[in-house]
């Protein structure tokens, strides 16, 4: 029988250390790379197995339903575009429900997301590691066949599994972590008699990643209040300023530095024109909702950023 290592789900193998699924030893339970990220938190990089397409072909061919995870602060046009191509029966769930502000109402957020990025799906709010608005889950999962978890990297679809497998009185064990990439592999995990879950390996991005950009805990809402050409830093790497008095609040996590800056300050020579209310999403960070229509201008690497109307 081929042996697979409990964490990330690779096959094991002692020949090839930069492959996935290494170990030197012929009886591990863990891989190398595993074993090391458990133990010592060391986070080697190795040579992925699946690209994105390929895991969403594996997923189109073998899963019946699948349940897409996507955590508060990345929900935008990307993760959304991933999410539509997924053929099967889907529902798209939000993860990491414990740290979104408690101003954000939660019926009214599902029906913004709906809105806004015309998901038709049912779109359900978790949070994996408290363990919080699971049952809706558990009961879609009951009565559905062959369920696959997917997301992207970080999303928190192995946290999930585990807390599942949990509230069924079993131990699913799977590895997680911040380290992009923790699954790596398929993992096939008996909830209960006749009741099984896959997880999947995350969907990565081209995006640099921060650990920081991934909040503790709760988040704290952050507002500026700027007056006019005053520029505002985002971890001394994107700037934003607008023609006019304005507000910005920062939904991002706050290990981010957000802070208003008066020496060393870049051209932004990009702008943008907003509408009233308007949010500006920034990939794997979260959003800001900027209250007054107005023209803002943003360094390089936020000319391309997504501008949608706010919930607010
Ligand atoms: N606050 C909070 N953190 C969570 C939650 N779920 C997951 N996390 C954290 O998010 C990080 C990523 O979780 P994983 O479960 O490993 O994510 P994954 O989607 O399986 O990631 P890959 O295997 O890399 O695709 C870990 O540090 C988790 O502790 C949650 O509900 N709330
Ligand atoms: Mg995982």
């Amino acid at each position: 029988m081929i042996k697979k290592c409990i964490g990330c789900g690779s096959e094991l193998q002692n020949k090839d250390p930069l492959k996935v699924g290494y170990s030197p030893k012929d009886n591990a339970k863990l891989c190398q790379r595993c074993f090391k990220l458990k133990n010592y938190n060391q986070k080697e990089i190795i040579n992925l197995k699946y690209t994105n397409d390929e895991i969403l072909d594996l997923i189109n061919k073998k899963a019946k339903t699948v349940f897409f995870i996507t955590d508060f602060l990345n929900i935008n046009k990307d993760v959304i575009d991933m999410y539509k191509k997924i053929k099967s029966s889907k529902y798209l769930v939000i993860s990491k429900l414990d740290f979104i502000p408690f101003s954000i109402k939660k019926e009214k957020y599902i029906d913004y997301i709906k809105d806004t990025y015309s998901v038709d799906e049912k779109v359900l709010l978790v949070s994996g590691k408290k363990k919080s608005n699971i049952k809706e889950l558990k009961n879609l999962i009951e009565n559905s066949k062959d369920s696959y978890l997917c997301g992207f990297t970080n999303s928190g679809k192995s946290t999930l599994i585990n807390s599942l497998s949990e509230d069924y009185g079993r131990n699913a064990n799977i590895l997680t972590s911040l380290m992009p990439n923790t699954t790596l592999d398929v993992i096939k995990i008996k909830l209960d008699e006749g009741i099984y879950v896959y997880d999947t390996p995350g969907f990565i991005t081209k995006d640099e990643f921060k650990e920081k950009a991934f909040p503790k805990s709760y988040l704290k809402p952050v507002t500026l209040q700027v007056k006019e050409s005053e520029v505002v830093s985002i971890n001394d790497e994107m700037y934003i300023s607008s023609n006019s008095k304005n507000s910005f609040t920062f939904y991002i996590s706050n290990d981010i530095k957000v802070t208003k800056i008066y020496k060393d300050i870049p051209r932004l020579t990009n702008n943008i024109i907003l509408e009233e209310n308007s949010d500006i999403v920034i990939k794997n960070l979260g959003f800001i909702n900027i209250k007054k229509e107005c023209t803002i201008s943003v360094s390089d690497n936020l000319k391309t950023c997504e501008i949608r109307k706010s919930m607010f």
